[in-house]
């Protein structure tokens, strides 16, 4: 390839260095250790790594205290979704551990942030992304989601949809039966499935169910004739998976519904890219900071947040310094607008 090349790419969408057709070579141009040239040459492959006990288990700990109690005995300030459903809801009581799982836990957790900046995982999304990552939506599972087989890239949108990157932090050892994390190894590899002309997401007013039904069939199809078929994740507390943005997964049966499987998942772009959210809810628009990891919220107004957790200037004393008493922010954060 001449120098002034562009280079070429599995997907005509483009995507990130480690889905040019070059890879290989990339590895060795970059001068990657061989530890990282064996985590990119597994993830280009198979498309995921393990990242075998990469959250401290102390903050796993902390974390999954604090979630573990939201659910059981509410928090208003912690938001979810039933699974399949957009709407979201203060989990004011307790929520139906099955059905629901909570959105962007880290911006009233904030331990949330803690371990979705655990420094292996930072590393990998840095090397991948060539930029630090920008945390942009996630999950917080009580007990298995029982989603389909489905790409992120359907539904986790981005202004460059393959330069995304997602991971499911283990809080606990995951027990079969529990509705594990399953996916398809080689299967971010399948060829662009094409919702509208130009677009890889799925827009339902546009769209409608049936071609989002027949992605789905097409997946589960693949599946079934894959080589290695659909494998289950079986984690230990504080393992890290991480999945490429087109890999085929979800959430296996729940058999033994009195199982738990408490999750951390967590969607990354490279910073300086644009979540979807930003262009349809501006005044969403806002990122900050927690060391490296940057992150945004389409469910929470940071802006408004962090404008009601600043302190009441003297001469306001006693007009609105409850509403800065009822957030527990961290002040030493950044924070800047997209
Ligand atoms: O944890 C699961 O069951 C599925 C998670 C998932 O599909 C996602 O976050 O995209």
């Amino acid at each position: 390839m001449e120098l002034n090349d562009e280079p070429a790419f599995h997907s005509r969408y483009g995507g990130l260095w480690i889905d040019r057709a070059d890879w290989r070579q990339q590895i060795t141009a970059r001068k990657l250790t061989p530890e990282q040239a064996n985590q990119i040459e597994n993830f280009v492959t198979n498309g995921f790594i393990v990242l075998e006990g990469a959250a401290d288990p102390d903050l796993v700990d902390r974390f999954r205290q604090r979630i573990a109690t939201s659910f059981r005995e509410g928090n208003a300030d912690v938001l979810y979704q039933r699974h399949g459903y957009r709407d979201v809801t203060p989990l004011a009581e307790p929520a139906d551990r099955l059905g629901v799982r909570v959105v962007d836990s880290y911006v009233p957790l904030t331990e949330a942030l803690d371990l979705l900046s655990s420094p292996a995982l930072l590393a990998f999304l840095n090397l991948i992304f060539e930029a630090d990552p920008l945390l942009f939506q996630s999950l917080s599972f009580d007990q298995g989601s029982q989603q389909r087989l489905h790409q992120d890239t359907a539904y986790v949108v981005v202004d460059k949809p393959l330069e995304l990157a997602a991971c499911w932090i283990a809080l606990e050892d995951i027990q079969p039966g529990s509705g594990e994390l399953m996916y398809v190894p080689g299967s971010h590899r399948l060829p662009d499935w094409n919702f509208g002309a130009d677009r890889k997401h799925w827009v339902r007013g546009i769209d409608g169910l049936d071609i989002h039904n027949e992605w789905a069939r097409h997946l589960d199809a693949h599946a079934a004739k894959s080589e290695q078929g659909i494998q289950y994740f079986l984690p230990k507390k504080g393992d890290i998976l991480i999945w490429h943005a087109d890999l085929a997964h979800g959430g296996a049966v729940v058999t033994v519904p009195d199982l738990t499987r408490q999750s951390l998942v967590g969607h990354f772009c490279p910073q300086g890219r644009t979540p979807k959210f930003f262009g349809d809810h501006p005044h969403l628009a806002t990122v900050e900071h927690h060391d490296r990891l940057a992150y945004c919220s389409q469910y929470y107004n940071l802006a408004e947040r962090e404008k009601a957790a600043e302190p009441e200037p003297e001469s306001d004393k006693g007009t609105g310094g409850m509403l800065s008493r009822l957030f527990n922010r961290d002040k030493s954060r950044e924070k800047s607008a997209s």
